[in-house]
């Protein structure tokens, strides 16, 4: 298969390297990075080091599917810019990409618990690797092309029950460990820290039941926290690069669900002006490189 993967960020990368052993992958990336990520690409899982290369390139080429891997506030100008049609898939945190058009795109959206960082630029490790949901309400994929590369997708006939459960565990998880500065496993081991953490689950939980869904957040909060223990948050990664971060399609598109349907969503609420108030800070540090 041909296939375009946008965005050379940690799951652009890490995508890239497993779809490149039985595909013919281009990683889309800027016009002025291009001879960085030619050198070469590294992805890194327990301990072991797979130095692998794909083609690099500024325009996208032809293909049968295009993987989003681009962050959730990048996606409006990514689409403009490429005009990716047919097969498009969005790999994104929080719920921008619910909403997302684009002329002539059959929407499939991943929906993962993979955890990844990026350690330099092509550089990233695979610190994790949770569930892999696939769904579409437009097209119907057969997930053989992602299984037989090592990617254990399953497909999902409720990919928005999905997104939104993904969602809830992001709001969880990135503020407070971001906040606190502490890796994702830090949240089952500290009393104190579970404790917010309970607070915000309980109000998500809230919300999520009056527009009709059970979401079981707290177990999937503990399960993504125990499968991804040892790793930084993109949330508390973009911070620290003094990037912008996905608080807005994550947290800030909850609370817009929560004035809707009626739910004061108080700590959640909170935990948004604390991850806008840290990135303001980060990125008036200087530092705001986005990947694409
Ligand atoms: O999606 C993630 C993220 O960091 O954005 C999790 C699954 C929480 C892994 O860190």
């Amino acid at each position: 298969m041909k296939i375009n993967i946008i965005g050379p960020g940690s799951m652009g990368v890490v995508i890239s390297f497993f779809l490149s052993r039985k595909n013919d992958v281009s990683l889309i990336v800027k016009k002025e990075d291009i001879a960085v990520y030619r050198r070469g690409l590294v992805m890194i899982e327990n301990g072991q080091r797979h130095e692998f290369s794909v083609d690099i390139s500024d325009a996208p080429p032809e293909s049968d599917l295009t993987v989003m891997a681009v962050k959730s506030y990048d996606l409006g100008k990514t689409i403009r810019d490429y005009k990716p049609k047919g097969n498009v898939m969005f790999i994104q945190n929080g719920l921008d990409h619910l909403d997302i058009k684009g002329k002539g795109m059959r929407k499939i959206y991943a929906v993962t618990t993979w955890g990844a960082r990026r350690l330099s630029r092509g550089v990233v490790e695979l610190t994790g690797r949770g569930y892999f949901r696939v769904g579409s309400n437009d097209v119907k994929l057969d997930l053989t092309f992602l299984r037989e590369v090592g990617i254990d997708a399953e497909w999902s006939d409720d990919i928005v029950r999905e997104i939104y459960r993904k969602a809830a565990i992001n709001a969880v998880i990135n503020p407070i460990t971001s906040i606190f500065e502490v890796r994702n496993g830090e949240l089952m081991k500290s009393g104190e820290l579970y404790s917010i953490a309970s607070e915000t689950i309980s109000e998500l939980e809230t919300l999520f039941s009056k527009m009709g869904y059970d979401l079981e957040i707290e177990k999937n909060v503990r399960e993504t926290c125990n499968v991804t223990g040892n790793n930084v948050s993109s949330m508390l990664q973009d911070i620290k690069q003094g990037r912008m971060t996905e608080i807005d399609s994550i947290t800030g598109n909850i609370l817009k669900l929560g004035k809707k349907h009626g739910v004061r969503l108080p700590v959640n609420e909170a935990l948004y002006n604390s991850i806008i108030y840290l990135q303001k800070r980060g990125m008036s540090s200087g530092k705001t490189t986005s990947p694409i």
